[in-house]
Order: C-alpha cells, then sequence, then structure tokens
C-alpha cells in the first residue's frame, strides 16, 4: 500500500514545472489521495528532496502508522512557525504550489506566514496537475466503487418492496440510508434524491413529505461510499398504473442513455461526442429543452470530480470513471433520469452497474 502512494507522489512531482520545488498539500480530499491517510488538519509538503506531513496531536500516532515511508511531524498552534520554518530551512525550500481551488485565503495567508520564507504560488495549476493524475483510476480504487455500487443496488432492490401507497419520499431516503450503512457503506455519497410525481421535474429535488400515490414516476439519485470511493446511480420506477405519455419518456431517455454507452463501449474519445449521442436523441424526439443538465460527470474520491461529460469537450480520459445520465423533467407533471458509471478503457468501456433498467411497474 505505502508504494502506492509514494509513487503518486514521485508522479505530482514529475509533473509540477521545474521552476517550483514542490506542492503543499492541505485539502482532506487530495491529502488522502497521495498519503491514504483522512485527516481534517494534515499538511502534506511535497518536495524534491524529500516529503513532510504535519499534523496535531490528535492524529500523529495514527498519521506515522498510516504514512510510513516519508517523515511525520507534529505541531502545536504556538509552535507552528518554528515548525513549519524548520521545515522549510531543513529542506531548501523557495516555492510550493497551492491547492487553488481548495484553500481559503485566510489558510493562504498563515501558511505563507509560517512558512517563510518559503513563497506560496497559486499559478501554478497545481488543481489541474492534481486532477490530471487523480482521473485514471487504478485497480483498488475501482473495487472500491464497485463495491460501494453493489451496496447502492442491494439496497434499491430492497426500497422497491417497501413502495406503496401513503409511503412517504423521507420515509424511502432514510431507509436508503440505514439500510446501506448496515450492508457495510461508510457513507453515502451524497443526500439521496427520492423524487415522487410531479417532484420529479426538478432533478436536484430534496425528498420530502410527499406520500407515494398511483400513477406515480418515482426517482432516486443514489450512492454509497466505500474506501473513500463514490458511487453514483439513478433509477425511475413506476407505482402503480403508467400513462402512455410516461412510457413513451421512459423510453426515449433509456435510449438517450444506451446511446451514450454504446458510444463509450465502442471506443468512443470524445466527451462532447458522449453528450451528443444521449442528447441529440432526446432533442430528435422533441423534449431538448427538458434536458437541461450535462450527460456526466467524473466520480471517485468526490462525487462530482473531473472531466465533465458535456458541450465543452475533450478527451475522455483512459481509465476514468464517468456517469452517464439523461434525462426530461416536464414541470409541474413527472421527471425521468436513468443514470450509471463506466470505468472507459483503452478499447471500450465497462459498465459498473448491474441494476436493470427496463421500466419496472412496482405494486
Ligand atoms: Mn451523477
Amino acid at each position: 500500500m505505502a508504494n502506492k502512494f509514494l509513487w503518486r507522489t514521485n508522479q505530482l512531482l514529475s509533473i509540477i514545472p521545474e521552476e517550483y520545488d514542490g506542492a503543499l498539500i492541505i485539502s482532506e480530499i487530495n491529502g488522502k489521495y497521495f498519503t491514504g491517510f483522512n485527516c481534517d488538519n494534515g499538511y502534506f509538503i511535497v518536495t524534491r528532496k524529500g516529503c513532510v506531513y504535519v499534523t496535531d496531536s490528535r492524529y500523529t500516532e495514527a498519521a506515522g502508522k498510516a504514512i510510513d515511508w516519508c517523515e511525520v511531524v507534529e505541531y502545536s498552534g504556538p509552535e507552528m512557525k518554528e515548525t513549519f520554518g524548520g521545515i522549510s530551512q531543513k529542506y531548501g525550500i523557495r516555492t510550493l504550489l497551492v491547492e487553488s481551488d481548495r484553500m481559503t485565503l485566510t489558510q493562504c495567508r498563515m501558511m505563507s506566514e509560517v512558512l517563510a520564507p518559503t513563497v506560496l504560488a497559486d499559478e501554478g495549476g497545481l488543481d489541474k496537475l492534481i486532477e490530471s493524475l487523480r482521473v485514471h483510476k487504478d485497480s483498488d480504487e475501482i473495487v472500491c466503487m464497485k463495491a460501494a455500487q453493489n451496496i447502492a443496488e442491494q439496497t434499491l432492490t430492497h426500497l422497491y418492496g417497501m413502495i406503496k401507497e401513503g409511503v412517504s419520499e423521507a420515509d424511502l431516503a432514510f431507509e436508503f440510508e440505514f439500510y446501506a450503512r448496515r450492508l457495510g457503506a461508510e457513507r453515502l455519497a451524497f443526500d439521496s434524491i427520492v423524487a415522487s410525481g410531479e417532484n420529479g421535474s426538478m432533478p436536484h429535488a430534496v425528498p420530502g413529505q410527499r406520500k407515494i400515490r398511483n400513477g406515480d414516476f418515482i426517482t432516486f439519485d443514489v450512492g454509497c461510499v466505500v474506501g473513500g470511493y463514490h458511487s453514483d446511480m439513478t433509477r425511475t420506477v413506476a407505482y402503480g398504473s403508467v400513462s402512455d405519455e410516461q412510457r413513451r419518456i421512459y423510453d426515449i431517455v433509456l435510449r438517450a442513455q444506451q446511446n451514450a454507452m454504446d458510444y463509450l463501449f465502442a471506443g468512443g474519445e470524445e466527451l462532447a461526442e458522449c453528450d451528443a449521442a444521449a442528447r441529440d436523441l432526446i432533442k430528435a424526439e422533441g423534449y431538448g429543452e427538458y434536458f437541461g443538465h450535462g450527460t456526466g460527470h467524473g466520480v471517485g474520491l468526490e462525487i462530482h470530480e473531473f472531466p465533465s461529460v458535456s458541450y465543452r469537450g475533450g478527451k475522455i480520459p483512459v481509465n476514468s470513471v464517468i456517469t452517464v445520465e439523461p434525462g426530461i423533467y416536464l414541470p409541474g407533471q413527472f421527471g425521468v433520469r436513468i443514470e450509471d458509471m463506466l470505468y472507459k478503457t483503452e478499447t471500450g468501456a465497462v459498465d459498473l452497474a448491474s441494476l436493470d433498467r427496463e421500466l419496472l411497474i412496482l405494486g
């Protein structure tokens, strides 16, 4: 395990422009990526002459065990300047890149002060460099994401059995969390979306007291976390009867999702074309204006990460995990979204989901 994190850290050093001595990583998420250690007060100083992980007494022992391949230093508030200044001297650090997208101005000012004479540089694009590493998932990361996905699928299948007249969205959302946690989810990937009937037209509706009724479509957008890695899946199911319009819309969304997935399976490499594979079909059916969001996004240590599957384009990175999640939302009536995660390989893609997508009519 240790070697993997050292390898990632060396990868980062190899892409940091020569004029900088290294990077200061203080975000919890990037800290976890490079060290494997979860900590809300860790300062990972990466330099070409060596790395130091600085934290406070609450975490020193655990950090020392988890990060046995680099120096772990404890600091306390009053001696912060001595500790960090000493590291700056010891490693002769002139400049460090910082995570401009993830650091507050207050943190930046404080770290500049304690690390002096080291200069913190926010113009070096460190966030983009890290993103370019994180986007390529290794087999351990895929194992975690599949495990998270499996728990979400088992849990959603369990929820299908609970759906009946009078059960509220909030009841279903609560049961999702309870059941998924019992199956081993560390936590949920995000607040579950359970949107029934007319609430389904709001893509990110918050589950409320609305009770399930005959004729409802119910959209579940759910995910779990295993080993720090997220899963993301959406299913729309019907309860009781289904109108012809509901059937037609469901079928359009299902075919749009399949089109975008087929593009990936066939080895498609363009984000914009993947987006268009879903969007053009929905447009051709006359519902283009009811599909307002992008077709998908990267998933990993965070629920939404690079890249975005949208008109903005770019290549689909090999070994990335992206979602394909088209939807049609008819205000005041209902909505349909179907979402799955796919793993992009050299020659095609692997579907990380196995839960059925055909229209399911419960009750
Ligand atoms: Mn998603």
